[in-house]
């Protein structure tokens, strides 16, 4: 497996302006996603370690606290910790987790992502990526894959509904523009048992390639130190982890809007 690039922020002169100028040029490219160490976020106190956290999400756009129950709920470091070891919500489960992108019942999902390494589990968890343009040529190379690539860049597929309050359904393609991704199983299965509107035959063979397409397409990795910060575009990969059963493994979330790196306007996704 190819490794993330890793950039070391102590070697880079220019302070934050240079940290900004070289994550943009890292994000701008496929495989859209590199490690960051040396942020010394680990260094600040536990209580100055949000806003510090919070800041430097910033410097990429503006830090993201919307959820899928509240618009603004006043949270923008949430904790990626497995407290609930059997959830359906990867954030809280233990273990292994399926590939997706972030947020995927919401209009715009948020352009980065920000997973912030606190305690690495003992064993595995490790973080993986697959850039879309890597799994859109696997599939149009498979028998149907022009079909089912068309039919993923269809405008009714059917996201989210089960965990929104008030319950509500976005309908919208997987793929969209030059390489744009918005694609989480469970969110479509969820959204098919709250709208009672099954997929069509065509759209779950195509979701079928898709997830025949990140078994067989090489994930890149990052096995995070404690202090590293994974980043990577949310809506140009999908991404996800190995297993592990260490309860211990701890990673804090952010997430931005990047008015600069953002694919979003190439998206065309509303409620249904
Ligand atoms: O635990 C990880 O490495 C990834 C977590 C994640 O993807 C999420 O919480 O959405
Ligand atoms: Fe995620």
């Amino acid at each position: 497996m190819n490794d993330l690039a890793l950039i070391d922020m102590r070697l880079l002169p220019g302070g934050r302006r240079a940290v900004r100028e070289v994550l943009s040029d890292a994000l701008r490219i496929a495989p859209y996603g590199c490690v960051l160490r040396g942020s010394g976020f680990l260094d600040v106190p536990g209580a100055q370690r949000t806003s510090w956290v919070k800041e430097l999400t910033e410097l990429m756009g503006s830090v993201s606290d919307s959820n899928r129950f509240d618009e603004r709920s006043g949270v923008f470091v949430d904790e990626v910790a497995p407290v609930e070891p059997a959830s359906k919500d990867v954030t809280f489960a233990l273990g292994a987790c399926e590939a997706h992108s972030d947020e995927s019942s919401k209009i715009q999902p948020e352009d980065i992502v920000f997973l912030w390494c606190v305690r690495p589990a003992e064993h595995g968890g490790e973080s993986l990526l697959w850039p879309v343009e890597e799994l859109v040529e696997d599939i149009s190379v498979q028998p149907g894959g022009t079909e089912a690539l068309e039919t993923l860049r269809g405008p009714d597929f059917l996201f989210g509904g089960r965990l929104r309050n008030p319950p509500r359904v976005l309908r919208g393609p997987v793929l969209f523009g030059t390489n744009g991704i918005r694609f989480r199983l469970g969110s479509l299965l969820d959204a098919q048992d709250v709208s009672g509107m099954p997929m069509s035959d065509a759209q779950a063979t195509a979701v079928g390639q898709l997830t025949a397409a990140v078994r067989r397409v090489r994930p890149y990795r990052a096995a995070l130190d404690a202090g590293d910060v994974l980043v990577f575009m949310n809506r140009k990969t999908l991404h996800a982890r190995s297993d592990f059963t260490d309860r211990d493994r701890l990673l804090l979330r952010t997430r931005c809007f990047s008015p600069d790196l953002s694919n979003s306007d190439e998206d065309s996704a509303g409620w249904l």
